[in-house]
């Protein structure tokens, strides 16, 4: 069996999409993603003028030697371009590979762990009442799990605030938007919205926050500490974590539980977390991570130290990552929970998929293969559109972490 085409497909149904479409002298194709949010195009020049040259006569079914020939074999390793480039490929030869086998993608991991996979949204609001509004949107639709973010008094467009209750979209405009922030001006105010939400919806539910890399591990432990009377599912992003051991002051101050990883490419990046046990969830996904490949290396590490996974899954995340997430989701066994951005209908017409959303649990395509294709045809419609990522600034003009 031979690979015999591999083509990038971009898309912008709404946002960017970066696809890569696997064809074999069977007859069968794959599908994988590659998005890099706000640098889509390095994604695209990686794969199409360095990686598809040497996939064209390769066997399809050799997923780890690739895996392997693509990781090892460039000699540069890691970082987002290269592992996304490398989860595209990934994720479209297990696409055949489960397609061959007639099976849905899950069941060559090793099979079905649970029946739904418990999902949160993502409640959004300019101040604290309409943020409890939100939540309550989210509750009547039948999640049990739920991100709340409010705008904060005295800052611009803090992190994770939208125009709309069930969509947020970050990557907003031709050149970053400038945003504020202010780390007193939060510390203030978070633990005031999870006062007013538990005190609204009692404590049934399980509540996240993302920080976004906002603060230093001091004010992240103080933070973690002010929440703990509202037991948080988890903090997420609390301190930026390329040094590990920030996470030991955290840990060392407070029990609320601490989750990060969206933007790990690599077990490496988690290593030091996990083995010392200084988080509870690992926020890693596959078009990040290197695909299924390298994924289900960091799940079994973090497995053995009782860490659960919480896959990344904003909507820059494509279906073929969110639907291939899902077939994870349904075997790892150290699951916790899924992130589930919702798409616009525009993307989910260009990306065909069955994966479907009920009462706070998504359920994963039963078809051969992860059950997400391309519409080449829709995709062709919606040309590339550059759209960057904001970016942070403090009051007195200081660049910040977005
Ligand atoms: O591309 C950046 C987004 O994926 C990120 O800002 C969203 O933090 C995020 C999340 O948890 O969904
Ligand atoms: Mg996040």
């Amino acid at each position: 069996m031979k690979i015999t085409s591999a083509r990038v497909i971009v898309t912008c149904p709404g946002r960017n999409f970066v696809t890569l479409k696997i064809e074999t002298d069977q007859g069968v194709h794959g599908i994988g993603d590659g998005t890099l949010n706000g640098r889509e195009l390095s994604v695209v020049s990686y794969l199409e003028d360095h990686v598809i040259p040497c996939l064209i006569g390769m066997d399809p079914r050799r997923v780890e030697d690739i895996w392997q020939y693509l990781y090892r074999g460039a000699y540069w390793r890691r970082g987002p371009v290269t592992m996304r480039a490398i989860a595209a490929v990934d994720v479209a030869l297990w696409d055949i590979k489960a397609k061959m086998a007639g099976m849905p993608l899950y069941q060559l991991l090793g099979g079905r762990s649970r029946d739904g996979i418990m999902v949160y949204g993502h409640a959004n609001g300019a101040d604290i009442d309409r943020t409890v509004a939100a939540v309550a949107t989210y509750i009547d639709m039948g999640y049990k799990a739920i991100r709340a973010q409010s705008g904060v008094p005295g800052v611009e467009k803090a992190y994770g605030v939208s125009g709309g209750t069930l969509h947020y979209e970050p990557a907003d405009a031709d050149l970053p938007t400038v945003t504020g922030w202010d780390t007193r001006k939060a510390l203030n105010h978070v633990p005031q919205l999870f006062a007013r939400l538990r005190d609204t919806f009692g404590f049934d539910y399980h509540l996240l926050h993302d920080a976004h890399h906002r603060y230093t591990p001091q004010e992240a432990a103080n933070l973690g500490k002010m929440l703990e009377p509202y037991q948080l599912f988890w903090l997420e992003d609390a301190t930026p974590a390329e040094n590990q051991e920030a996470f030991r002051l955290i840990r060392q101050h407070t029990v609320t539980p601490l989750a990060v990883g969206e933007i790990f490419n690599s077990i490496w990046d988690a290593k030091d977390l996990i083995q010392n046990q200084l988080i509870d969830y690992i926020r890693a996904t596959i078009v990040g991570a290197g695909g299924l490949t390298h994924l289900r290396r960091i799940a079994d590490l973090a497995g053995l130290y009782q860490i659960r996974t919480g896959c990344h899954g904003a909507t820059d995340l494509s279906p073929v990552t969110l639907g291939t997430a899902l077939h994870f989701d349904t075997w790892v066994p150290n699951f916790g929970i899924q992130e589930y951005m919702r798409h616009t209908e525009e993307t989910d017409a260009v990306f065909p998929h069955d994966y479907h959303y009920k009462d706070g649990y998504l359920f994963c395509s039963e078809q051969p293969g992860h059950g997400v294709d391309i519409d080449e045809e829709l995709a062709a419609k919606y040309p590339y559109q550059r759209a960057y990522l904001p970016v942070a600034r403090l009051a007195d003009g200081q660049l910040w972490n977005w």
